[in-house]
């Protein structure tokens, strides 16, 4: 590994411990395909479990001190008390993500129906999760419109988007001033022939209409295959308006896997953009979340896993000789340029991150410790009935 010098290590390590990854408490649940789900042993039985899970990512890792929630999935009579919970092992609520999707009456979608009456169902619902991270002490709404339509003609494009306006605008406008929305876009699914908010571009149209509170959030699994995601990064870090991500991985669709196993690459490229821009700290208001929803491997091992890569990634992106980079490009030389972008994603960063881990009183090798930790066979004895609360619901 190329040796640093203790200024430059200092440096790297404060920004490493920094960044904050934020788990998804329905990536704890069973899940599936929508084939089949595989259920699988420990699995968490309430709200309650998969804070407890998400807490042993946070202390293991020493980088994941908060949970997104899912309402209704996560929906409890005392969100104070779900809240202090949290807080009580060592991490916090995150971002409250409303259902917009599960419902009869969702049909012909949420925020955007024809009838006047389901979209007041739906915004109600934005409200709700307003109150919900009012209780809770979270300070993003992340909302993901999953409104479309399957036919030419089936509605009106531009009628749509005037409901989607107004429904965000109410929201937008009972937020506390601590709170920010965050609008998720993806290009399809589950319509197929338009998407209320199919893009960056849609998504940031509607933030700027909303005002300051209002950002994109990225989910690097909805652009269609060879999108360009760290220039959106970059354009949306330089108008101010990226909220944060929801990582995963992606092959073909909105596949949910592990980030950075499909392109470590992609999310290197990513991470650069966010390092070059000094976005890492929690100051930037970039939220790093995951969302992923693996299936066939264990879920807590797959959440550090998920979680090391990010780390590893960064690591990457904070080791780009910035000089180097800005000499070559400005003398055009595209191959050094390009060197200096590959030195930093080929080193080993494994060493740094176990060097972190141990300064900070952590196991070098988290997945390692939880294996030795014996959770997953304390959870599997006591976890009897653990039932799918989300995707295989
Ligand atoms: C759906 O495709 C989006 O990625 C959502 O962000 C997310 O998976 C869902 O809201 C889970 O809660
Ligand atoms: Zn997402
Ligand atoms: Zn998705
Ligand atoms: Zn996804």
């Amino acid at each position: 590994m190329t040796q640093l010098d203790p200024a430059r290590r200092t440096q790297v390590f404060q920004a490493l411990r920094a960044q904050h990854i934020e788990t998804p408490s329905w990536a704890y649940g069973n899940s599936g395909t929508r084939f089949k789900v595989f259920a699988q042993a420990g699995i968490p039985r309430t709200p309650y479990e998969k804070i407890d899970d998400a807490a042993t990512v946070h202390q293991l890792t020493g980088v994941a001190p908060s949970v997104a929630i899912h309402i209704p999935w996560d929906q409890v009579d005392d969100y104070a008390a779900l809240a202090r919970y949290a807080t009580d092992r060592g991490i916090r609520i995150g971002a409250i993500n409303p259902n917009l999707f599960q419902e009869d009456d969702y049909r012909l979608g949420s925020l955007c129906h024809p009838d006047p009456s389901v979209r007041r169902k739906a915004t109600d619902h934005l409200l709700e999760c307003i109150e919900i991270g009012q209780l809770t002490g979270s300070d993003v709404l992340s909302v993901w419109v999953p409104d479309g339509t399957n036919y030419a003609g089936q509605d009106s494009i531009t009628g749509r988007q005037d409901r989607l306006h107004d429904a965000l605008r109410e929201a937008y406008d009972r937020m506390p001033a601590s709170m920010r929305l965050l609008l998720e876009y993806k290009f399809f699914e589950p319509h197929f022939y338009s998407m209320d908010v199919p893009d960056w571009g849609t998504s940031f149209a509607h933030c700027l209409r909303l005002g300051e509170q209002a950002q994109v959030l990225v989910d690097t699994g909805h652009h269609a295959p060879g999108t360009n995601i760290e220039f959106i990064v970059a354009t949306l870090l330089r108008e101010g308006k990226l909220g944060g991500f929801h990582f995963n991985s992606r092959n073909y669709a909105d596949d949910d896997l592990m980030v950075g196993a499909a392109d470590p690459f992609q999310l290197f490229r990513i991470l650069n953009e966010i390092v070059a821009a000094d976005a890492l700290a929690a100051e930037a208001n970039v939220a790093f979340m995951l969302d992923q929803c693996h299936n066939l491997e264990p879920k807590i091992p797959a959440m550090i896993r998920s979680v090391l890569n990010v780390q590893e990634a960064t690591a990457k992106a904070l080791l780009v000789d910035r000089d180097a980079l800005r000499t070559a490009q400005r003398d055009g030389d595209v191959l050094g340029a390009h060197a200096v972008l590959m030195d930093a994603f080929n080193t080993d960063v494994r060493p740094l991150l176990a060097e972190l881990r141990a300064d900070a009183g952590l196991d070098p090798d988290p997945i390692a410790a939880y294996h030795r930790s014996g959770y997953q066979q304390r959870i599997e004895a006591e976890r009897v009935g653990g039932s799918a609360m989300g995707w295989g619901a």
